[in-house]
């Protein structure tokens, strides 16, 4: 049966914030899960990833959870180990606990962003494209992948892991031209990612259907995702303000953009 109880975790975040709007519209009732308070949300848990009580009761008796939650950019090694690696480890021990079916889970474009991004002409990336994180964020998505992959060979634990581009309500940037996912576009992949059926570990691009678009979505539209936006719309002004991509900028030559050329974050 289709799953109609989801936790969200990540809930107070950006794309938390947009989901909480627009995944009900699909008939889903939504827990909601953060480390911070939502405003005008008082049933939503407030807990934190490492807290494996609290997530054992969070995804009781959902039908499948949407794992947003972590840390969203680069930061040091310790922080991102915390939050995205030991918790979504923590999140797939509770739901395999549990019992729970599936997860979608929010992988990122930065698991790849080393990859060259193609110039006219070239072939779209394909999803099994060399993973090349281009941050210590980028690796824990990596591991995110990989954690996924284990636990549906070992646990049968269903994963469709999503390398979102950026998902903001418009894209602000030449780059995002190529790599946007409109939120209502998000939505219809989040939900064709908990509807598919037999989904084992499907690892998807997450982006709209953008002039610009440079990897493959077949994966994507395999599980039935038939993205209706495109950015290019927004290009001319963009492009005007920005001017085009610079092949021979290394903050413009990967898929990453300045997370590949940004300085590492060190404790201090
Ligand atoms: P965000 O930073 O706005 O939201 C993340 C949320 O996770 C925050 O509300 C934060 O309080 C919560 N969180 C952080 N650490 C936590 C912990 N230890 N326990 C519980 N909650 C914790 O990020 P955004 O943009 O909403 O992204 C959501 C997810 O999607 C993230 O995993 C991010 O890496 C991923 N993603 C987002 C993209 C985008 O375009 N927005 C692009 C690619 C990936
Ligand atoms: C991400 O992974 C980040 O979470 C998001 O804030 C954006 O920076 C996005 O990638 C992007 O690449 O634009």
């Amino acid at each position: 049966p289709a799953p109609r109880t989801l936790l969200l975790t990540g809930a107070a975040g950006g794309l938390g914030t947009l989901m909480r709007g627009l995944l009900p519209a699909y008939g889903y009732e939504l827990r909601l899960l953060d480390l911070v308070p939502i405003e005008g949300e008082p049933d939503a848990i407030t807990a934190d990833l490492a807290d494996r009580k609290a997530l054992r009761e969070a995804v009781r008796g959902v039908d499948a959870v949407i794992h947003l939650a972590g840390i969203s950019l680069e930061s040091t090694f310790d922080k991102i180990l915390r939050a995205n690696i030991e918790g979504t480890y923590h999140l797939y021990e509770a739901a395999r606990e549990e019992g729970v079916a599936r997860i979608v889970s929010a992988s990122s474009n930065h698991a790849i962003g080393y990859t060259p991004r193609p110039q006219p002409g070239d072939p779209l990336i394909p999803i099994d494209t060399p993973r090349r994180p281009d941050t210590f964020y980028g690796l824990s998505k990596s591991f995110g992948e990989d954690l996924a992959q284990l636990y549906w060979d070992k646990h049968a634990l269903e994963t469709v892991s999503v390398r979102i581009g950026s998902c903001f309500p418009e894209p602000t940037s030449v780059r995002m031209l190529s790599v946007w996912m409109s939120p209502a576009d998000g939505a219809r992949l989040f939900h064709a990612a908990l509807t598919a059926e037999a989904v084992g570990h499907t690892v998807v691009y997450g982006s709209s259907a953008n002039t610009r678009l440079w990897w493959d979505l077949t994966t994507a539209r395999a599980l039935g995702y038939d993205p209706q936006d495109d950015s290019e719309p927004y290009a001319a002004k963009l492009v005007a303000g920005q001017g085009e991509l610079d092949p021979a900028n290394p903050a413009h030559a990967g898929i990453g953009g300045h997370f590949v050329t940004d300085p590492p974050i060190w404790p201090h």
